[in-house]
């Protein structure tokens, strides 16, 4: 007995392709794979390979024609959205003495991790905040924000953002500000001024914002850090001594969407393995090292950038018997364990 005479198996799928209509049993292995596939694949960025085409652009290139003059590090696993690993972006940037990036905003949260040069300054929300390598500097989602070179040399950044993550949401706005550069309506670095130190908030800053309030994490405070701590703790066994920059109003992640850390790696570190859903994207501040990516050893310099994907097994090697090893690290974290997909295992 066949209940439908007119339904061929034989062409069942293709009718029901046109109806916009799939057969679930011939995809659950693709839907519901038994572990996190390799979409992202572990990658690593040479900065001496880079540079040269950051300093032919930076001449070949004007900023007004670019309106940001940024090397893209796609992965070659994630072309078609331009991530470099799931849900996260990272650029390197140039920009030349006296010249201003054009003012924007967007819904994708950003910062700048600073590699090269001084003397430039990024104006988010009406606060000039300068930069200084090793600084850390917020762009959360919707503030406008301009750069401008007013110091000598070229200056290079890493930028962070989550628009892979916010696109895929459908969740993308942008806007042109009406000038090119917004101008100073408080005082210059006034946010890190009142919030850096760290355990005492301003009390009469009324508004607790889930993305934090300060402009710059600078490197100074960092390397504070770094020294007070010096050989009183051995860290974490997978990833040294490592910080997490916070939000002052909620001591988490400095924005919703991100976290941003940086981790001290002894002379001699050898990590023990570890693998979690996160994916990271790491920025080699100072010292040289490997990092070993399931069975993949990535051998790394100062100012390279290296990503581990989910659930990738990552280890960090620093074989300087007599130097630290710097990583800026940031990861896609606070969302996936916003929403209870946060897995992680010794491996
Ligand atoms: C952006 O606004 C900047 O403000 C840098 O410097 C990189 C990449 C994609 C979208 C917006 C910046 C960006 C970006």
């Amino acid at each position: 007995m066949t209940l439908t005479p007119d339904i061929r198996t034989e062409t069942a799928y293709d009718e029901m392709e046109a109806l916009s209509v799939g057969a679930l049993w011939r995809h659950l292995d693709n839907l519901f794979p038994g572990e996190p596939p390799a979409r992202a694949v572990p990658f690593h960025w040479s900065y001496r390979a880079l540079r040269p085409y950051m300093m032919h652009f930076a001449d070949a290139l004007s900023i007004e024609d670019a309106q940001r003059r940024v090397l893209m590090l796609v992965n070659p696993g994630m072309r078609d959205t331009s991530a470099t690993v799931t849900g996260l972006y990272a650029g390197i940037q140039i920009i030349l003495p006296g010249e201003q990036a054009q003012a924007h905003r967007h819904s994708a949260n950003a910062f700048r991790y600073i590699i090269e040069g001084s003397g430039a300054y990024t104006t988010v929300s009406g606060e000039r905040v300068h930069m200084n390598p090793g600084d850390l500097l917020l762009t959360p989602g919707w503030h406008w924000h301009d750069h401008y070179h007013e110091g000598e040399g070229p200056m290079t950044w890493l930028d962070g953002l989550d628009f892979p993550l916010v696109n895929s949401l459908d969740t993308a706005f942008f806007e042109l500000y009406s000038d090119a550069a917004q101008k100073a309506s408080v005082p210059d670095d006034l946010s890190s001024l009142q919030f850096i130190h760290g355990r005492l908030n301003p009390t009469w800053i009324g508004e607790r914002t889930d993305a934090s309030p300060i402009g710059n994490y600078p490197w100074a405070e960092t390397e504070r850090a770094f020294s007070a701590i010096a050989e009183h703790a051995s860290g974490s066994e997978v990833d040294g001594i490592s910080l997490e920059y916070t939000n002052p109003w909620t001591g988490g992640p400095v924005m919703p969407t991100m976290s941003c850390r940086v981790q001290r790696l002894v002379p001699g570190f050898h990590g023990v393995p570890r693998r979690h859903t996160a994916a990271t994207i790491l920025h080699v501040v100072r010292g040289e090292g490997r990092t070993v990516v399931n069975d993949q050893e990535f051998a790394w310099g100062e100012k390279d950038v290296l990503v581990v994907p989910s659930w990738a097994s990552y280890r960090h090697v620093n074989d300087s018997m007599t130097d630290d090893a710097v990583l800026f690290a940031y990861s896609n974290e606070p969302v996936v364990k916003a929403l209870g997909l946060y897995r992680d295992e010794l491996v």
